[in-house]
């Protein structure tokens, strides 16, 4: 398992917190966003997702991922 921690901009409500948490969730990944810091703490198993393919499911969504 990867354990990665994300910087990402835009997040500003719960319901962020809820949407990236859920996308996340949608490609088999996990993620624990930390919405007063803006950081994202990803843990995914890469056999199975890439870390672009995650960021670019967050980015989708409408959030900025610092690179
Ligand atoms: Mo809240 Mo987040 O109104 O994209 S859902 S800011």
């Amino acid at each position: 398992m990867k354990n990665v921690l994300l910087n990402v901009e835009g997040m500003t409500c719960g319901s962020c917190v809820r949407t990236i948490e859920g996308v996340v969730q949608t490609v088999g990944a996990k993620a624990t966003v930390d919405l007063a810091a803006g950081l994202v703490e990803l843990v995914y198993d890469d056999s199975e997702i890439s870390l672009d393919a995650i960021v670019e499911t967050i980015e989708e969504q409408g959030y900025d991922v610092v690179k």
